[in-house]
């Protein structure tokens, strides 16, 4: 296909549109980290986590210290999935060593202390100036991502309170009151595609929604709070600024995998580790772009192991419009000198 010059020719942005560059773009994610000395440092700097995610200076920095050091060809926007709730007036905190908190909403009535969704632009406002220098800031072969977790991910902590492995709270109000909790989707819908309109509209190239809890919907619950919210999302994305691709990743969707990004409407949907990358080549490349999915344990470990594992994906599903990455985000042990030798071993 014949790319008009400057943004259509980055590597990543071809490989979403459906093309196959000589060698897949590379990006991974949580690429900015506390596996690297440097974000350490500006973390010290800016004081707590979130004070770095409302730091447009800092959060710039953290942002490109991976692209500077790995050259990859997506860098990420630097921010965090719990500043929405935060937005929308939810009290959040970080437990130092431990976690995000927030004050939990338990019933539908708690919604009625949520601001409206036209307030969310005043709290966020750093994150969209953060997206704007950065726009300016990289290197011209770099693609800019914007994000933010979908509603469903978002929900099971603005309701549980905390992180937690199993999602009980939200999934125990979804079956008790699925109309009061179909108003916090929905709610969540309509704020996360004001954010990324804003997220584009500052200069992101791409967004990505991570549904990160994805995995703990059974099949109908899958398609009413995973699939039906995103299609959503991206409809409107779509409908503003048709050229911007969308990525999806229903983190441990399992077989739902198959057959999501048509219902969604997405450009590429994101793997995780335990998706096989043959099944993905057969059932879901025909449809979309997909992304992933190395388990970053083998960041901590490297080696043969890494190497061998790299190649077989890219073997697998470098046949198709592919895209490398994490099957989740990278560990604080992973250690930066195999990630070298993995943007080695990719970039060829
Ligand atoms: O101490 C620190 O420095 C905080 C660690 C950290 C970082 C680096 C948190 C706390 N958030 C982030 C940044 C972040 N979070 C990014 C930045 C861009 C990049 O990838 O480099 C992104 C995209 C996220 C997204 C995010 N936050 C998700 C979805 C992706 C995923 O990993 O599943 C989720 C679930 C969160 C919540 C969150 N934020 C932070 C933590 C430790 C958690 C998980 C909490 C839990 O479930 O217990």
């Amino acid at each position: 296909m014949d790319a008009p010059c400057g943004m259509a020719d980055k590597a990543m942005l071809r490989a979403l549109r459906g093309d196959q560059p000589a060698r897949p773009p590379i990006w991974l994610m949580r690429q900015a980290g506390r596996y690297l000395p440097e974000y350490r440092a500006t973390r010290a700097q800016a004081g707590s986590f979130l004070d770095l995610c409302y730091n447009p200076e800092l959060a710039t920095e953290v942002t490109l210290q991976p692209i500077r050091r790995f050259g990859f060809d997506a860098a990420i926007l630097f921010a965090d999935i719990l500043l929405l709730p935060q937005a929308l007036g939810q009290k959040l905190w970080f437990a130092e060593g431990e976690g995000p908190r927030l004050e939990p909403i338990a019933e539908a009535g708690d919604l009625e202390r949520l601001n409206p969704v036209e307030a969310i632009h005043e709290t966020l406002a750093p994150v969209y100036e953060t997206v704007n220098r950065l726009s300016g800031a990289l290197p011209a072969e770099t693609t800019l991502i914007g994000f933010a977790g979908a509603p469903w991910t978002v929900a099971t902590y603005m309701v549980a309170g905390r992180g937690g492995l199993d999602q009980a709270p939200a999934r125990k109000w979804l079956y008790s009151d699925p109309a009061g909790f179909m108003k916090l989707i929905d709610i969540l819908t309509e704020a996360t595609t004001a954010y990324l309109l804003r997220q584009i509209e500052a200069g992101a190239e791409v967004v990505k929604v991570f549904d990160s809890w994805a995995g703990a919907l059974a099949p109908d619950q899958f398609r009413t709070y995973a699939v039906e919210p995103l299609r959503k999302i991206t409809a409107a994305i779509k409908a503003a600024h048709p050229q911007i691709p969308v990525i999806g990743f229903p983190r441990g969707a399992g077989a739902s995998y198959a057959g999501f990004a048509r219902a969604t409407g997405v450009d590429a949907v994101a793997l995780d580790s335990a998706t096989p990358e043959e099944w993905a080549r057969d059932v879901l490349q025909p449809d979309s772009a997909v992304q992933g999915n190395l388990d970053p344990m083998l960041l901590i470990t490297g080696g043969e192991a890494l190497t061998a594992r790299v190649e077989r994906l890219i073997e697998v599903l470098g046949q198709g419009p592919y895209i490398f990455n994490l099957g989740h985000g990278i560990t604080p042990e992973a250690d930066p000198a195999h990630v070298e030798a993995l943007v080695r071993v990719v970039k060829g």
